[in-house]
């Protein structure tokens, strides 16, 4: 890799050498998830409680056609903060570089930056998948190709029901990407514990899951993995309620022909709207279940190899 274009900070730099546990953290979540300035807590909070677990965290973003991983103080700021920051997945990232732009990282663009650094752990929110009305639009997020093909643990709390669940489940069989229910055997729904839908997998230890991840490594599997974790009890929001502001925002959507990679942006901030901004308190908490999830596996890892 040339130095040029990657900078790796100090911290993360140190930790990876000494075979210290590092999380990765996505940016796109920052940037285009959450309403400013509750992002910009969010990413120190994420941050600060993955310190406390005695874990390094690394931030993952592009920033003036470099990609960092390990973001300071004033690069976290300007990722939260700066409209200019354009969403960037896999497909994207030679472009940002060449460009000297800047860029908040999406869970397809995360994975690939941190296995290229040596990072097997990585924590956000929900991913994206398979949209409603694929049948038609064929929008399937590129996220879930990744997935199959980059060894890296991904930590969420399933999908969002902004999508179409059962058909995310099926894409993800295909694509021989494991999903682990962490605690549980329903595919979490994001803002809530349930679904309805039955996982064929579930291990409840952050040691067994760090043992299944290694397997697939030694025998050359090139999968990640994806481990769903229930967000906390006391913010769920049924299944139910939320769907009427669900379809509410996929209509709004519509009406307006709002399509691609400004979709998701748009249907996550129309819910904080439709909810009275509750979606973002629940986003906050299960993001910070996932990063506290994350940093037990990443320790396990450390521990196995
Ligand atoms: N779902 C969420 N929060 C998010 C995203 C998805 O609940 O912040 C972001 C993630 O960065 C994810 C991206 O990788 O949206 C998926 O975008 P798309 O659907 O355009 O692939
Ligand atoms: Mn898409």
């Amino acid at each position: 890799m040339e130095q040029q274009q990657i900078s790796v900070s100090e911290e993360v730099q140190k930790a990876l050498s000494a075979g210290k546990p590092v999380l990765a953290l996505e940016s796109t979540i920052i940037a285009h998830g959450m309403p400013y300035p509750e992002n910009l807590e969010f990413a120190r909070e994420a941050e600060s409680l993955t310190r406390k677990s005695g874990v390094v965290p690394a931030t993952i973003a592009i920033l003036g056609g470099r990609i960092c991983i390990g973001l300071n103080a004033d690069q976290l700021e300007q990722l939260a903060s700066d409209k200019a920051v354009v969403k960037v997945a896999t497909r994207e990232i030679g472009l940002t570089l060449a460009e000297k732009g800047s860029g908040a990282t999406t869970v397809s663009a995360t994975m690939r930056l941190a296995r290229l650094a040596g990072i097997h752990v990585f924590a956000t929110g929900g991913i994206g998948g398979v949209h409603r009305g694929a049948g038609s639009s064929f929008d399937i997020s590129a996220d879930l190709i990744e997935l199959s093909r980059t060894s890296v643990i991904v930590v969420s709390a399933g999908a969002k029901a902004i999508l179409d669940l059962p058909k995310t489940l099926e894409y993800l069989e295909t694509m021989s990407v494991p999903v682990i229910g962490y605690g549980t055997s329903e595919f979490p729904a994001f803002y809530s514990r349930n679904s309805g839908l039955k996982l064929t997998s579930r291990l409840d230890d952050p040691g067994l899951i760090a043992r299944a991840f290694q397997h697939q490594i030694q025998l050359g599997i090139p999968a990640g993995m994806l481990v769903a974790n229930p967000l906390p009890k006391e913010y769920d929001i049924p299944f139910a309620e939320m769907e009427k502001h669900i379809e509410q925002a996929v209509q709004d959507a519509d009406n307006q022909g709002i399509k691609g990679k400004a979709l998701t942006p748009y249907l996550l901030g129309r819910i904080v709207e439709l909810t009275g901004g509750r979606s973002l308190e629940t986003n906050r908490s299960l993001a910070l279940n996932n990063v506290d999830l994350g940093c037990k596996i990443a320790k396990k890892l450390t521990e196995l190899a």
